[in-house]
């Protein structure tokens, strides 16, 4: 090998592990990972599962929420949830039948919600007003009218 194949092929490893440290900083160190959620539930059974049996608002307290929330053909449940500004809240989501989608324009919120997985995202609402949740997945006829808000007041 010349030393300048040398120099090139150290350089070129070199950027690569440059950019690999950079992702890897990103991700774990910064928390900017995508959001994506391992968790796996029997589409079947989504209203016999815990936390699903019972989905709604939980109050975690020093102003952080957990909304549990099932998607299905054509709604959100439950719908028109409000929170009070500054709340940090992380939806827990799953689909009962179809693939859907929950996005809140303005938001960074934008996700896939699968049947069999569960959907984890959170964000906190530093503005009062009304949010927009709707579904960006088509999920059949009734598509355009599933959507629903979250109240920050
Ligand atoms: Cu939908």
């Amino acid at each position: 090998m010349s030393k300048l194949e040398e120099i090139w092929m150290t350089v070129s490893v070199g950027v690569l592990v440059i950019f690999m440290v950079i992702v890897g900083y990103q991700t774990y160190a910064l928390g900017m990972g995508p959001p994506s959620h391992k968790e796996t539930i029997d589409p079947q059974k989504v209203e016999q599962t815990a936390p699903f049996d019972n989905p709604g608002l939980i109050d975690l307290g020093d102003n952080k929420y957990e909304l549990v929330m099932t998607l299905e053909a054509f709604a959100f449940n439950p719908g028109n949830v409000e929170v009070p500004v500054g709340a940090e809240v992380e939806f827990t989501m799953t689909s009962k039948d179809v693939s859907h989608g929950v996005q809140i324009p303005g938001t960074n919120v934008n996700a896939m919600v699968l049947p069999g997985h569960i959907q984890k995202i959170t964000h906190t609402f530093d503005e009062p007003g009304e949010y927009l949740i709707l579904c960006n997945e088509y999920c059949g006829t009734g598509h355009q009218a599933m959507f629903t808000t979250i109240t920050v007041k």
